[in-house]
């Protein structure tokens, strides 16, 4: 899953493809360099990061999906409003991407039961604005699982189909260091819960806190993070640099045979 983020602030991404045109050229250049998925988003979810409105959220996302929509990739739409999303749905995206798993706009589940939609749950401690501030976990692993099978169990009760829900442990959203380390070293435990995993380790800070890199200087942490989490059971890899780990998924998976 490549990463386009149509976001004036986004870490390591912000500005660069705010220009619809921009964006679409570099959502193409991520599908010829391997993308199976594109993922499209209009609001940063970086930590301490600003609300957008609605009206700014689709002015962002709705020309880009139209752009890249009947090209090689499947497209994703990053959001948690629902009227967004049915804009996207509308343009040609797939799936709905929501860090929130459903609990950021009452109208979510409901749309995405209705248009089929394949949705992914994402966990979160708080939100973007507070998510940072001192997280605290007992077991992190057990309480990121137990909310993404309680998630599970809402959005089937909303009349989303169990097999079009993929799950992500949300690295970074509300955990310390330390917590997103543990949980790709035991990401096997969430592959109990039965639903495809959706992993995003793309330049975050956790990797910085390792050696002091800034976010644009994480690929090498990237691929390691994000080759090991496949070898782990990741179905979908969220990341801003395609090319590069595709290849190190081909080398990798050609030892792993
Ligand atoms: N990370 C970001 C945004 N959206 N969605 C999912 N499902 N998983 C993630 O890990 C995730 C996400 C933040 O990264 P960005 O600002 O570089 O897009």
């Amino acid at each position: 899953m490549g990463v386009v983020n149509v976001t004036p602030d986004s870490f390591s991404d912000g500005g660069l493809y705010l220009d619809p045109a921009r964006a679409v050229a570099h959502g193409e250049g991520l599908a010829a360099a391997g993308a199976a998925i594109l993922d499209v988003g209009g609001e940063s979810t970086r930590p301490g990061a600003e609300e957008v409105s609605l009206e700014e959220e689709l002015r962002r996302v709705r020309p880009v999906i139209a752009g890249l929509a009947g090209g090689e990739a499947r497209i994703s739409v990053d959001t948690s409003k629902a009227a967004v999303a049915a804009a996207a749905l509308d343009a040609g995206a797939e799936i709905v991407n929501d860090v929130t798993a459903l609990r950021g706009d009452a109208e979510m589940a409901a749309l995405c039961a209705e248009r089929g939609a394949t949705v992914v749950l994402m966990h979160m401690l708080g939100n973007p604005r507070t998510m940072q501030r001192d997280p605290v976990y007992g077991d992190v692993v057990a309480e990121v699982k137990a909310f993404l099978a309680e998630r599970v169990e809402a959005a089937v009760a909303a009349g989303i189909a169990a097999e079009r829900i993929w799950l992500d442990p949300g690295i970074g959203f509300g955990k310390t260091a330390e917590h997103n380390l543990e949980l790709l070293r035991r990401l096997s435990e969430l592959g109990e819960l039965g639903r495809p995993l959706v992993v995003g380790t793309s330049r975050k800070s956790f990797i910085g806190r390792l050696d002091g890199s800034d976010a644009g200087e994480r690929l090498g942490g990237t691929i390691a993070s994000s080759v090991l989490a496949a070898a782990a059971g990741a179905d979908v890899l969220r990341v801003h640099d395609v090319a590069e780990l595709d290849q190190a998924l081909t080398v990798a998976g050609a030892i792993l045979g």
